[in-house]
């Protein structure tokens, strides 16, 4: 066990939930078996653009080994498990008829964390769209609001009996910023990125109904992705590039889904792809905000791309993670408490973590200490807004295993667990004997 402190929890309800969260495509593995369709990111792994050529297609071989990972969630202690179903793996169309074999395993999977005691979390959509409706258009097809809602169904209807807790995306602003199908890492035109974002939130406010409609007690949320965009100098291009990506970044998908407005600035380019009654149907009531945070984005102006900017070099000295993200838990505070009064939901964090490459040493083990010193601060934060009356009332792992991260591969790890990729052997890092101290301190006390 780590003996760095734990960290002051004192101003968190009594009530709070401490999980790990994950994600279909970064961990699942098993891409073409029992009738799994192909998603957009098994192309874009084909075509060779991932680091080192990785893909998804055995990842962490969670589909074979969810019970050793439901073991180790277990061992945490941890009480909810943020995961997502693959939807090309329950439909390998993307709509039509569906695929036994794949919903029999998030069956397996939900029946293995009630049978430990864990609350499932289950995330309708992170980022492995059927491949088959990409060829459709996939989110720039008006259609694929009736596509998500007939998903959203399928899945209300088969896990609802034991899952309550749903989200409809996790972090809609990254996957349309930076690639309608983010494999793509372009998001089209300016006009196609905003029919692209008009058409996922038209989908969240569908999937919400459905949700509502078919699952009794059903505690339903969106997950954005929230980091306050800043100029990366004095000068005035850039801070007016920072603020026109913070809204893109920022405001896009929660603006009209909990306060039922696009953020002003947008309104002009939205407003043609809009239909009458098109702000009833996305602003439908939710339970919750779910916050992903890691660090404040820097930005400079470039005229010549889309929405104008780039990404500028973070100040000078700043603390970086390994993988050079900055370390800032003030960001933290400061985002829960504009969350908090721009929303005034529950909030949910349900990603904060820490990306770094780490490796065994001779005797096996695999200490992390930046990153439970990284997860104290931005815990201390968190209970820091806490104390100043935000309502936080969870707070997930990003991640409970090292896992595929997109395009980076295998080569970036933010796990408690390493995980090596040739055995596929699971490590428990010495964050995770920390955070399994954690919350057994705060049960005891
Ligand atoms: O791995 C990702 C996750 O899929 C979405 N949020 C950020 C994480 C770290 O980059």
């Amino acid at each position: 066990m780590s003996t760095t402190k734990l960290p002051n929890t004192t101003s968190l309800r009594p009530d709070f939930i401490w999980g790990v969260s994950t994600s279909s495509f970064q961990i699942e593995g098993a891409t073409r078996e029992d009738g799994r369709g192909l998603s957009i990111w098994d192309i874009h792994c084909q075509s060779g653009a991932i680091k080192n050529r990785d893909t998804g297609d055995v990842a962490c071989d969670h589909y074979h080994r969810y019970r050793e990972d439901v073991g180790l969630m277990k061992a945490l202690g941890v009480q909810a498990y943020r995961f997502s179903v693959a939807w090309p793996r329950v439909l390998p169309q993307g709509w039509g008829s569906a695929n036994e074999a794949g919903l029999a395993f998030y069956d397996r999977l939900i029946d293995e964390l009630l049978a430990a005691e864990i609350e499932p979390w289950l995330c309708l959509y992170h980022w492995d769209l059927p491949q088959a409706l990409e060829e459709r258009g996939g989110w720039l097809n008006p259609e694929s609001t009736a596509w998500f809602a007939d998903y959203t169904a399928l899945a209300a209807k088969r896990f609802g009996d034991r899952v309550k807790r749903f989200a409809t995306f996790n972090e809609p602003s990254i996957f349309t910023l930076f690639g309608r199908s983010l494999g793509k890492r372009d998001c089209g035109s300016e006009d196609e990125l905003h029919r692209t974002i008009h058409h996922v939130n038209l989908a969240h406010g569908a999937a919400v109904d459905v949700l509502r409609a078919s699952v009794a007690g059903a505690s339903i949320g969106c997950i954005h992705n929230r980091q306050p965009c800043r100029p990366a100098s004095g000068n005035e291009a850039d801070a007016a590039a920072a603020a026109r990506l913070d809204v893109y970044w920022n405001d896009a998908f929660p603006d009209p889904q909990c306060r039922g407005a696009y953020p002003p600035s947008m309104r002009t380019a939205i407003e043609p792809h809009m239909k009458a009654g098109d702000l009833a149907r996305i602003c439908r009531p939710v339970d919750w905000f779910g916050l992903n945070h890691y660090s404040p984005v820097y930005v400079k102006a470039n005229a010549d791309s889309m929405l104008g900017y780039d990404f500028g070099d973070k100040p000078a000295g700043a603390p970086l993670t390994p993988i050079d993200w900055p370390i800032d838990p003030e960001a933290f505070r400061q985002t829960l408490e504009s969350v908090h009064a721009r929303y005034g939901l529950p909030i949910y964090v349900l990603e904060n973590g820490y990306g770094s490459f780490d490796e065994p040493d001779q005797t096996g083990a695999v200490n992390d200490s930046g990153r439970i010193e990284f997860l104290k601060a931005y815990i201390e934060a968190m209970n820091a807004a806490a104390s100043s009356g935000v309502d936080v009332r969870g707070y997930f792992i990003w991640s409970l295993l090292d896992n595929f991260e997109w395009d980076s591969g295998y080569s970036t790890r933010f796990g408690l667990t390493y995980v090596d990729y040739a055995s596929l052997r699971r490590i428990p890092k010495s964050s995770f004997g920390w955070y399994t101290e954690l919350i057994k301190a705060r049960h005891s006390s």
